[in-house]
């Protein structure tokens, strides 16, 4: 089996690269751009074939398509940054909406029928009212950013070709994810840097935070790609699925656990330049359609991933 996974070099795209090449009999290609950071997939590099491909440009997808004629498509190229998303909303919606845009063009115009999951996200779902909560796929998407309306575009267009054109697409809605390798912007990760950080004294004993009122649901890396792998396998094309634990911590207890995991003492300090403009409050989904479609069922809990995490930064630092 031929798969191509978009934005390999990247948090989850590395972690999918790793379960893909445990299962064995699969041969793994990947997009890099030339100024991609390579550094989470040092470690396979010798057993995956990267092509150069911006996902903005449709002719060079065009290019990948034909060349690797992939049967799955894993589609996790993105700007995936909620906050960075309001200083370019220009650019997270033409990478993210024209870029699967090109990627399902590029497959209409092959010979090629693969099967192709959709990195979609809790964000879709924006503000959500107390009675809303958990989320189901139906909740309506009142989406609170520009990274939330681009993944509804993405949503949409791919239950577009789909019932239009037949493209295979699943759509993964997947709700707050970590463990090692996760970006140092996003919040959990972020955390456990600067607390890695005040342990090699190389900073102060302050910890710099934004809203740690906001409650999310997390699920680790590992288990959220057996999920998207599941989503190609069992899932039903052009429907949507939530992919998380169904349950939620808030901010503030997500840094106290990982606070719980090293001895510094800290000053908690609030950052404005952390804070949205708009903030979704809470994020807890039912993942119960997805689990019955597939027969997942997260099994890392959220403390290994944290401590998982922490131990990542100390050893990166
Ligand atoms: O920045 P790069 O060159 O290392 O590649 C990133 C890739 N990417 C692109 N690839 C091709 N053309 C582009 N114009 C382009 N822009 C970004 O997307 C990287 O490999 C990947 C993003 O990785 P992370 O920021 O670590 O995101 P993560 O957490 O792995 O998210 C995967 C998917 C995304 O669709 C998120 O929006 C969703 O899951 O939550």
């Amino acid at each position: 089996m031929r798969v191509l996974i978009t934005g390999i070099t990247g948090f989850v795209g590395s972690h999918l690269a790793d379960y893909l090449l445990e299962k064995g009999d699969i041969e793994i290609y990947g997009i890099e751009r030339w100024r991609s950071n390579t550094e989470n997939i040092e470690h396979i590099k010798d057993r995956i074939k990267l092509i150069e491909c911006d996902i903005r440009d449709s002719s060079s997808v065009d290019k990948v398509i034909k060349q690797v004629k992939p049967d799955k498509i894993f589609h996790l190229a993105a700007q995936s940054f909620v906050l960075s998303s309001w200083h370019a909303p220009a650019e997270t919606l033409s990478t993210n909406i024209m870029g699967e845009l090109n990627l399902f063009e590029a497959v209409r115009n092959s010979d090629s029928d693969p099967v192709i999951q959709i990195a979609g996200s809790s964000e879709e779902y924006g503000l959500v009212k107390e009675d809303e909560t958990p989320i189901k796929e139906t909740n309506q998407l009142r989406p609170l950013s520009p990274y939330g309306v681009s993944k509804v575009g993405q949503d949409m267009l791919a239950y577009q070709y789909a019932r239009s054109y037949g493209i295979k697409a699943v759509v993964t809605r997947a709700f707050n994810h970590s463990g090692p390798r996760r970006g140092e912007v996003f919040v959990v990760s972020n955390f456990a840097k600067q607390i890695a950080e005040i342990e090699k004294k190389k900073t102060d004993p302050v910890i710099r935070v934004g809203n740690l009122e906001a409650k999310r649901d997390f699920t680790d890396v590992r288990d959220i790609v057996k999920a998207y792998w599941l989503a190609t396998e069992k899932c039903e094309y052009g429907e949507v699925y939530n992919i998380c634990s169904g349950s939620c911590y808030s901010i503030q207890e997500v840094l106290d656990m990982l606070l719980g995991f090293s001895k510094v003492k800290v000053e908690i300090k609030k950052d404005p330049s952390r804070m949205r403009p708009s903030d979704v409050q809470i994020l807890l989904g039912d993942n119960s359609k997805f689990c019955k479609a597939t027969g997942w069922k997260p099994e890392i809990p959220f403390e290994k991933t944290a401590e998982d995490l922490i131990n990542y930064w100390r050893e990166k630092l």
